[in-house]
Formats: C-alpha cells, structure tokens, sequence
C-alpha cells in the first residue's frame, strides 16, 4: 500500500527505538556532550498542547545535536509535590499520591506516543523518598553553615478552618473554601539566604547571552538592586534612633515627616503613653489583616495615624512628626521612610490628606515652586535650594556630597538595598517533602541526624480533613524521640518544602538519578552539567530560574559543583493559542456548542443567540479554547502533531492554533511520501548516493545546487536561531524541485543519482522534525538503522553557487520579458541580448533607441 499511514509506522518504530535502547546514554569521556533540558511537568493529568510545543521543540534539537555527533543527554520526570495534588484529593476522595502516580502514568504514555527521544531509565518523580531525600540532607548542610534560619513571618490564616492559606487559595480577601475574610498570621518559618547571593545573581545577570534579554532584565528587577544612604533620626526625648533606607539623600533639607511600616517594632513603643496609642493600636490590628504582599499595597489608597512621637532631622534640626502609613513596607529596606512630599508622588498624597508641611529642595530649571501651592511632585533633577551649604549645587552632585557630609559627620552613610527577599520554604501543607527538624521541649530546634533520613512523608494518612495538613495531628509521625537528649516527646517539623525546592536541582539529579550516596555523582555532574539548552515557559522567568541559579551557588559553596550558572542558554517558548467563541447569554462556548449557519451566522446551541468570535487567547479550560493532544494524535498520529507545532511559527513566538495548519502540515508528510514511493523504484533505492554535478544540466543541475542550498539554509536556521519554521520551508521548496523535475526525459544515471541525493538529504534534513516518518522512508532506502543515526547532512558552499541568472527587461521602466544569462555577466553582453530580444524588439517596434541601462545580474531597462 503506497498511502502514508502514521499509526502503523509510529507504533512500529517507537517499538523498535525502545528494544534497540536508541535514547540511553551515558558519559563518554573524550566525546562532547550535549545537554539538552526542557521544563519538568507538573502531573496535572493529561499533557496538553502547551506541553506537545514545549517537548517538540525540545526532541528536535535534541535528535539534530545527536546527528551532529554530540553525546546527547535528554531526560524527562515529573515535578510531583503541590497543591492541586491536594485539592483533587480533596474534591475526589483519592489520596494525593494515588492522583499524582496515576496522572503520571497516563502522561508518560502520551509523551511515549510522541516519539520524544527520551532517556526514560533516568525518569524521576520528585515525591519518591529517594529524591527528597537528599533535598533533605542538603537542608541540613544549609542549617549547620547558616543558609537556612527560621524567623517569624506573616501568612494568611483562616480563623474558621483553623488553617494556612496559600496565596492562591485567597480570593478577594476571603478564603476560597468557606468565603470568610483572611487575616495574617505570624509563624516561625524556614528560610533560605538567598539575599547572600543577591549581589553575585545581579552581576552574572550580564554573563548570560544565551539567556534572552527579557528574562535577564526581570530577574535584574526583581532583585532589584538600588543605591542610596542609610540616614539616622534621632526620636525627642527618646534615645530611640530611626534609621531609613533612600535613594535621595539629597532631599533630606525636605523630609518633614517620618512613615514607619505598621510592623515596625518602634510604633508600639513610640505610641506607648501617648494620646495615640489606642488609635495606632487599631491601625496596627486593621492593617495586620490585609494582604502585606507589595503588590496589592500598591493598590490601597494611602493612610496611616500619627503615632504622638517626632524625631529630629539630622541636617536642619526641624521637628518631624512620626507616622506609621500602609504603604512603608516592614520588608524593605529598614522599614522606615523618611517622607519629602514635594519629591516623591506617595509622600505628597500622604501630605496633602493629613495636611503636613511641603517644603521644595530641588528647584526646576528656571522655575521657583512654591510648596504650599504645587499640584504634584517634583520628581526631575534640578538646582538645590533650602538645602544650607548645598545650595545652588545641581541635586545629582548634591547626593554626593550630602552622604560624604553625613558619612564624616556620623549622621548617615552610603548603602545598597535590594528588593530580593529570603527564599520562604515552609508550607503548611501536606503533599510535600517533610522538614527535617526536630522540636525538644529541651534542646530547642535539632536537626534530624543524616543517618535517619529520609523522613518519609506518610502516605498511609487519611488525609485533608477541612483542607489541613494532616501532618500535625498525626501523632505517628509528629511525635519523636530527641535525637540530642533522647526525650521520647520531641515534636517533628511538621511544615513541608516548598515545590520549587525540588525543581532547583532535578537537573543535576537527571546526570546520576539512581545515586544513592548523595544529590549525584560529582563525576557526572561535571560531565554533563552545566544545561547546554534549557527549554520552557516564560511564566517561569523569575522564580524557578532565579531559585536554580541560587541553589547552584549552594552547591558551589559546599564544593559539590564546579560552576555557579546552571543554564547557559534559555529559550522560553510562546505560548499556544486559539480563538474563542462566546454567547452573550451563556459565555465562552466550547466548538461543539455552536451551531454554524448560513454564511458567517454562528448560533449558541444552548439559546440561539448570535455568537461572537473573541480574541485569540492563550488555550486554557476556562476559555474552552483547548485542544486535546490526543485527538490530533488519533486523527494524524505524531509526525503530523510535531510538524505543525514547529511550522506554525517560530519557537519563541505564540503559535495560533489552525485547523487548515494540521491539515496543511499532514498533506504535506503524504506529498514526500508519495514523493518517495515514485521515485525510489527508479532510482534503485537511493542509499549512498552522490551525484557529478559536471555531468548535469537543467532540472537536475538546478535540483543538485538546490539541494546544497538546503542543506546551507536548514542548518544555518538551526544553528542561529532554532527556527525550525523557515527550516521545514526550505524543505518543502526542496520538495517542490523535485517534484518539478520531468522524470521522462533524464533517466541517465547522473539524474538518478541527483534524484536519489536530493530525497535522501529531504529525509535526513527532516528526521529531528518527523522521526518515525523519516526511519520508515530511510528503511524503504535500503538503509539498516535509525537515520538518528547518521551523521547530519554536509553541504558544498561552492555548490549552492547560481551559476545562472535572471535578467529582467524592462522598456521604459516596465517589465516585458526575461532571459537567462551567465552570474556576473558584463553589461555590454546583457544589453546585446536584451537588443536580441524578439518580444522587446516588438514592444520597440522600430522607435529609436534613446538610451539602454545595464545593471549587472539584474536589469536591463531600454528607453525609447
Ligand atoms: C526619600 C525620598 C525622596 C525617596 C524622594 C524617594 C524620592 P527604590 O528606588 O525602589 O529602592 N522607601 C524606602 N524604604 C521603604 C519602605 N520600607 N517601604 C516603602 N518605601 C520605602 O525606592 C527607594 C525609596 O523608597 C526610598 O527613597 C524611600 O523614599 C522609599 F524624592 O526616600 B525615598
Ligand atoms: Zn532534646
């Protein structure tokens, strides 16, 4: 049968690659290694198309690095720990355990039936004891050097269910279970030092070119270094001094009032006594309710209560009264701000609502502003005034040399903050790896010896009673023996990690996933890592990147790796979309809920009424925008999937999901399938051949210089840019040469070898795209093996050379015929062929010639 007929042919070769082990490596020393990563899964259930785009682009590079000789490490597992393990547990009665292995069953099936080239022995789940365990161990080297501390810290609390909400389990305030508001809660909680490595993250930020510059310029912000001057206030009639952080020493001549954050630890004591007290006591408990995240401070309008006390400004002696305001954050900086309303937006609200004093310091460029009367702040550069000895100095200079005078004078000295924060690991959760801590009512916090791990997390609880973790109340498993004084009531950590916990080192866990003597084998670890390419969404350019990056320094520190930059090259993949469809009654429909009329009317199946088309909008359940993987694999199989994820648009673009593309790309796949079955008969297989380019002329000379060219272009698109959708074009105008070529009239056996040459190069060109297709032409070539397995295509610069060209002829200015002349031709010739021309010489018919313009391998205009 000459139909092309996925099904068979995937099964059959995804049968043979798994029996021949075609995807196992392992460290060949003096071979050059490639590795090549994409984003773990979460085991949600089933892959969707995100996915299918994500790990396509990845398999490509993957097999098209392999081809090019490279010792090519492709691995793939599953990011198993989280909360909606927990949830689904919850709303089916199952146990998060039993969800997650089940959903990583079916997942894996599906990513099997896409034909990624995967080591599959080095899979790995990050909830199995044997993974978290050595996240565990590498915990406890943080705690002994300091890495990791507790404090005390905010989360929501849910008074009614008595438990920790997760920032996305609070809607609008209010918990997502029983509706009632959230407050914040203080707990000791365990933290990582990130903010150590705050400084040597930003620096290397420049480091990374193969990162884009986007992704670099968020985690530059987010870290978000700024330079200033820490300045010290002293508090009347207290020996309490008042430290704050600013960027703008030199409007210090202006800070007429002081805002401490409502957690400040001085707005109790300065409150204390005085007239204020209860109504600061009432802002503080009001406050301490709402959502401190940063992110929505900014959107509460701006209040705060004076507190009853003043601190003195270090520069004029003025009087300042001390306010504790929302918007200063107990996270930043120091906790204080030194308030200068007529520079700072903020300030100047807060100013003119409590009615404080607005006093300018820096004055516009020809302008004179008058506190009392200006409508917003003055925020731009300019000449200092009420500033004493500073007056008249531009404030840029200013800030200069107002911090060397605070410096000098004990007042104040120059300071870096950052916006970075430490990495908060503990979860109240249950589907995550255990703490290994200790409490003893006598010897305090104890680490959980080496010897006694890994804590294994209960798997046998019953589980999430009201959404809690049930890891508290189980006395199984919270109540322990002191490791240090053997106390039989010691209490476990009864907190997990967080998730991206596991997520900040599973790379270097796929070099020796079996290790049992530590995180991985050093030895592999250094041949492989670091990630050559690291593939996956841009949702995770902060957070994961930034906590692999910190943990890499971990690792160095404790001289376990010998590099500090986990990735040297990133791509983060658009997102796939499709458009949507709404009835204004019943809101977005799925495709089968619209009925199609006559023309463009779409009717809701539900109500009849008109339907809009919306906008093209990322797929996602809610938008009923989705399409399921599978039905594409049943209706096209693999191949099909893989070449219309990589046509439709270049990897770090959206990709707009298309019917008429899957279509497109199918049609496609049978064309050089019926391509090959014509031909291969008549060339006699194609394997080995190579043609003589001298012995060639016409369709086949051109289809021999075309294939070089391919070859040129295809690689060249890789190599550069990974962008395989100029790549699969290049292919299909290969493609289209050949079908060009009139079988009839050269069988000779140059033309046959050119034939043969060029359907060989199109299969092994296109083999990282369509893997299963290809292997399955390659066979019917007369090849033994995998196309894998060959080495990827050479090609001849010399022989991608036009040799011909052609000229166009214009008369006056306007384009009447075409000829074909020698590359590089002189002008002279070019006009004496044109002249020859029989169609020119009847647009001319007999006027006089005025002039001819020659332009070497383009042009010849004649002017009459
Ligand atoms: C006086 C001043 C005058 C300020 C002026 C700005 C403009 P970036 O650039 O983001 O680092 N600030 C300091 N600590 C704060 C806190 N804990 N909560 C809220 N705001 C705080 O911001 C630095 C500026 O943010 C600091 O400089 C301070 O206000 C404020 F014309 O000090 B500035
Ligand atoms: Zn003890």
């Amino acid at each position: 049968d000459s139909r092309y007929q996925p099904q068979a042919i995937e099964t059959k070769w995804q049968d043979r690659w798994q029996a021949d082990q075609l995807f196992k490596v392992n460290e060949a020393l003096g071979r050059e290694k490639y590795y090549l990563l994409e984003m773990f899964p979460y085991p949600s259930g089933k892959i969707h198309m995100g996915h299918v785009r994500n790990y396509t682009i990845g398999d490509v590079v993957a097999r098209y690095k392999r081809m090019r000789g490279f010792n090519v490490l492709h691995p793939m597992g599953w990011d198993a720990f989280g909360m909606p393990a927990e949830n689904a547990a919850i709303a089916n009665r199952t146990h998060p355990a039993q969800w997650t292995y089940e959903n990583i069953a079916t997942m894996r099936a599906q990513l099997k039936r896409m034909g990624f080239s995967y080591d599959w022995d080095r899979e790995l789940a990050t909830c199995r004891p044997e993974y978290y365990r050595w996240e565990q161990w590498l915990f406890l080297q943080m705690v002994e050097r300091g890495m990791a501390y507790r404090k005390e810290s905010y989360v929501n609390w849910c008074e009614p269910c008595q438990t920790v909400l997760a920032n996305e389990q609070v809607e609008a305030g209010m918990c997502w279970r029983c509706g009632k508001p959230v407050r914040q809660k203080k707990l000791w909680q365990w933290f990582f030092k990130i903010t150590d490595f705050a400084e040597d993250l930003l620096v290397h930020c420049d480091l990374l070119p193969g990162w884009p510059d986007k992704v670099t310029t968020m985690q530059r912000n987010w870290i978000g270094k700024s330079v200033g001057a820490e300045i010290r206030f002293g508090v009347e009639n207290s020996d309490a001094i008042i430290s704050v952080f600013t960027t703008r020493p030199d409007t210090v001549f202006g800070a007429t009032f002081m805002c401490l954050a409502p957690e400040h630890p001085l707005v109790p004591e300065l409150a204390a006594g005085t007239a204020q007290e209860a109504a600061v006591a009432a802002f503080v408990e009001r406050i301490s309710l709402q959502d401190r995240s940063s992110k929505a401070i900014e959107s509460y309008e701006k209040e705060g209560v004076f507190t009853g006390a003043y601190c003195i400004n270090p520069m004029n002696g003025r009087r300042m009264p001390v306010y504790t305001a929302n918007f200063a954050l107990m996270e930043y900086g120091t906790g204080a701000v030194m308030s200068v309303p007529a520079h700072d937006q903020r300030d100047f609200d807060f100013a003119r609502k409590y009615d404080l004093p607005v006093i300018v310091v820096v004055s516009p460029p020809g302008e004179t502003l008058d506190g009392a009367t200006m409508e917003a702040a003055y925020t731009a550069d300019g000449t200092m005034v009420n500033s004493g000895d500073f007056n008249g100095q531009g404030n840029r200079e200013a800030i200069e040399a107002i911090t060397g005078y605070m410096d000098k004078n004990g007042i104040g000295k120059k300071t870096v903050s950052f916006r970075l924060r430490d990495w908060g690991i503990s979860r109240q959760r249950y589907w995550g790896a255990p703490i290994p801590m200790i409490h003893c009512p006598d010897c305090g916090i104890v680490p959980v010896p080496e010897a006694d791990l890994p804590i294994v997390l209960p798997e046998e609880a019953d589980l999430l009673e009201g959404g809690r973790s049930p890891l508290a109340g189980l006395e199984s498993f919270a109540r322990t023996r002191c490791p240090k004084c053997g106390r039989e009531d010691a209490r476990r950590e009864t907190d997990t990690m967080d998730t991206f916990v596991e997520s900040s080192w599973y790379f270097e866990r796929y070099c020796s996933p079996r290790c049992e003597t530590g995180m991985f084998d050093p030895a592999a670890v250094d041949y492989w890592m670091p990630v050559d390419q690291y593939i996956g969404g841009v949702e995770h350019a902060i957070l994961h990147l930034l906590y692999s990056r910190y943990f890499t320094r971990v690792l160095e520190t404790l001289g376990l790796v010998h590099f500090k930059e986990p990735f040297t090259r990133l791509l983060t993949q658009g997102m796939v979309c499709k458009e949507t469809t709404a009835c204004p009654e019943h809101g977005f429909l799925f495709p089968e809920q619209v009925i199609d009329g006559d023309g463009s009317d779409r009717t809701c199946s539900q109500c009849g009424k008109a339907v809009t088309v919306g906008r093209v909008e990322k797929m996602s359940k809610s938008k009923k925008n989705v399409i399921d993987p599978n039905v594409l694999l049943d209706q096209y199989g693999a191949d099909t999937t893989r070449l219309f994820c990589l046509f439709a648009a270049p990897p770090e673009r959206d990709l707009e999901w298309s019917e008429q593309g899957v279509e497109g790309s199918f049609r496609f796949l049978q064309r050089v399938w019926r391509l090959a079955d014509r031909w291969l008969p008549l060339v006699d297989g194609a394997a080995g051949r190579s043609a003589d380019p001298k012995s060639l002329d016409g369709p086949f000379k051109e289809l021999y210089r075309k294939t070089h060219e391919t070859v040129k272009r295809v690689t060249q698109d890789i190599e550069e840019r990974f962008h395989f959708n100029t790549v699969i074009s290049a292919v299909m105008e290969l493609v289209n040469a050949m079908q060009a070529v009139d079988d009839a009239a050269h069988l000779d056996e140059a033309s046959k070898a050119t034939m043969g040459f060029a359907l060989e190069t199109t299969v092994l060109l296109l083999a990282p795209i369509v893997p299963h297709f290809c292997d399955e032409l390659w066979e019917a070539m007369g090849h033994e093996g995998s196309v894998l397995l060959c080495a990827w295509p050479t090609f001849d610069e010399a022989a991608t050379v036009k040799d011909e060209i052609e000229i166009v002829i214009q008369v006056n200015g306007k384009l009447r015929s075409r000829f074909s002349a020698a590359l590089d031709a002189d002008p002279e010739t070019l006009k004496q062929t044109a002249l020859a021309d029989e169609r020119i010489a009847a647009f001319i018919g007999g006027k006089p010639v005025k002039k001819v313009i020659a332009v070497k391998n383009k042009l010849v205009n004649v002017v009459v």
